[in-house]
């Protein structure tokens, strides 16, 4: 989908030194080695994949795609990478975008400073010396004075910790593990368990070949059709006749890209035949419309009411065993708080005769056997299981680096109660660490490119002003940590999402303090946040001259 580039090879071996070591090669960790290095400082990096891709390395899965358009989630740093791509379809595939990031890593060399295949295991900070030593599986050390984490909200899969997976025959994958070398599901019984996106996603693929294929489901989930096909002409005009003016619109609006029905009003503001007419609307459209054809969809009990009664209205019409639409129809919990899934067919596929769905809460997993899986009522043969459990999101990539603070604080035992990041980007006793798209961050609730790039230029930046100052360490303030903790909590419980037992509030890994792990008050603000701070000279950090305090 582009023009030929010579392939960058990556790093053999790795510095005593680098000015910045960034720990993960997705597509946060590959901008930032780009933008790093505009600053004329040394940068290194680790990834633990063969190459670079982070999420789109990791997530093979079969029917893997993207939910943001691809026209928005993409690169927006470089005029000749948006000239030289591409993407042939609106929502891009895994291989795709898999492929665009390897492209952008051989257009920009970025490979070159990266030791792949490696897994960080420690990153200790020294305060005499104002470095972090970061020390990995392969027994490399290196120091660095500014430690910047690039590894996913999402990276993290739960481990599928069913008894007796030991001693099952057959082959069992998880979908945030995909094997590299793909996975033969053809004529086999197969068995999925979960039903989140990746699930959405899986099963339709599967179930075209599989011989016969088993869901099995804790909670429904809503899903809406995304109408995926090719990237027609006139959305691509759109966004490339002005591309600065476009981007500009983009980083103004609350998730980082826009929604043909999205609006200010609420639904009290639309008459009853409106409000119809828009839902009908929104179905028609896909994507997250039917999450924001009305501004209260997620903050109003009454209006969320309304958009799961004409979902369930939309499910009947497309299952057609009504016990089953009954399974499928989620409850206990409101429309849009946990992520809304798109899907190409998912509900359909519970119509085709080699599908079946089972409820576990009516019939538990009591274990996995040699054979398949044995629940309260039956067991389950299996050549094939598919684990689509989820992740243990936001903290779980980053209390996994060992990394220790001033005084030897380890940021896992800081953060046993629940993570405070500053911004979403950085924690008191841990100086000159940027934890991009961190705990607290809009990330996960925005475009995660446009967040990514957002990140990285400001820590650029910040770092830049540090050494136009003088300064050469920063450290989050306390105050400024608990304030943004405070107003993270305050946003998110105006709207309902805490009501559900999501990711987003941590309630999918057990012993997980129940907190609300991202920041819901939009890409806009978060941004208008971000420059406030930078305005008046990093406000909430404390910025010192470490060399000079200890000559002096
Ligand atoms: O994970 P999930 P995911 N026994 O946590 C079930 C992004 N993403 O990988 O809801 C039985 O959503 C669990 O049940 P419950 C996107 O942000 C994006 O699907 O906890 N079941 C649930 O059904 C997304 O939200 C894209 O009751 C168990 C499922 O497994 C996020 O990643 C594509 C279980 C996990 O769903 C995570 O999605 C894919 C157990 N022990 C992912 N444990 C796109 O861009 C868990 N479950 C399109």
């Amino acid at each position: 989908m582009s023009t030929a580039v010579q392939r960058s090879e990556p790093a053999t071996t790795v510095p005593p030194h680098a000015d910045i070591v960034v720990i993960g090669a997705g597509f946060g960790g590959i901008y930032a080695h780009h933008r790093f290095r505009k600053l004329g400082m040394s940068v290194f990096g680790f990834e633990q994949g063969t190459d670079v891709g982070g999420t789109w390395y990791w997530n093979r899965y079969p029917g893997a795609r993207c939910d943001v358009e691809s026209v928005d989630y993409c690169y927006s740093f470089s005029d000749d990478l948006l000239d030289e791509w591409q993407w042939s379809e609106r929502f891009s595939t895994q291989p795709e975008i898999l492929e665009y990031a390897t492209y952008v890593a051989d257009k920009f060399d970025l490979r070159r400073d990266i030791k792949f295949e490696t897994k960080v295991v420690s990153c200790r900070y020294d305060e005499a010396a104002n470095l972090w030593t970061v020390t990995t599986d392969k027994g490399d050390s290196i120091t660095c004075h500014y430690l910047v984490t690039t590894v996913g909200c999402l990276s993290v899969p739960k481990d599928p910790e069913f008894e007796g997976l030991e001693n099952f025959k057959g082959q069992w994958v998880q979908t945030g593990a995909w094997p590299k070398e793909g996975v033969d599901w053809a004529g086999k019984n197969v068995l999925v368990i979960g039903t989140g996106s990746s699930a959405i996603q899986t099963i339709p693929e599967v179930a075209k070949t599989a011989g016969h294929l088993t869901v099995f489901q804790r909670t429904a989930n809503y899903s809406v059709p995304a109408y995926n096909g090719p990237l027609p002409e006139h959305r691509r005009e759109e966004v490339f006749a002005d591309y600065p003016a476009y981007l500009d619109m983009l980083k103004h609006t609350r998730g980082g890209q826009t929604f043909e029905l999205g609006t200010d009003l609420r639904a009290a503001d639309f008459s009853p035949e409106e409000q119809r007419d828009r839902l009908e609307k929104a179905w028609r459209y896909g994507r997250w419309n039917l999450q924001s054809c009305f501004r209260d969809i997620t903050i109003n009990e009454d209006t969320n009411q309304m958009v799961r009664e004409f979902f369930a209205e939309k499910l009947r019409g497309i299952v057609k065993d009504p016990a089953t639409a009954e399974k499928l129809n989620p409850k206990g919990y409101p429309f849009g708080t946990k992520r809304l899934c798109l899907d190409s067919d998912y509900f359909e596929t519970f119509n085709r005769p080699n599908v079946d769905l089972v409820d576990i809460n009516e019939e538990p997993i009591v274990r996995i056997t040699e054979s398949g899986l044995q629940t309260s009522e039956k067991e389950y043969p299996a050549d094939l299981i598919i684990f689509a459990i989820g992740f243990d999101a936001m903290t779980g990539p980053l209390v996994n680096l060992g990394i220790e603070g001033r005084g030897g604080a380890s940021l896992t035992e800081a953060w046993q109660d629940g993570p405070e990041c500053y911004l979403g980007i950085a924690a008191p006793g841990f100086p000159n660490l940027f934890m991009v798209n961190g705990p607290s961050s809009v990330s996960v609730l925005s475009n995660m490119i446009l967040t990514l790039e957002h990140h990285v230029d400001w820590v650029a930046d910040c770092i830049e002003y540090m050494r136009g100052n003088g300064f050469d360490r920063l450290e989050a303030r306390k105050d400024a940590t608990h304030e943004w903790a405070a107003h993270t909590e305050m946003v998110a419980n105006r709207t309902l999402f805490p009501k559900a037992n999501s990711w987003y509030m941590g309630a999918n890994v057990e012993g997980k303090p129940r907190m609300f792990l991202a920041y819901i008050g939009g890409f806009d603000n978060y941004v208008a946040r971000f420059n406030e701070v930078a305005a008046k000279g990093f406000e909430g950090f404390d910025l010192n001259r470490s060399k000079v305090e200890q000559t002096a």
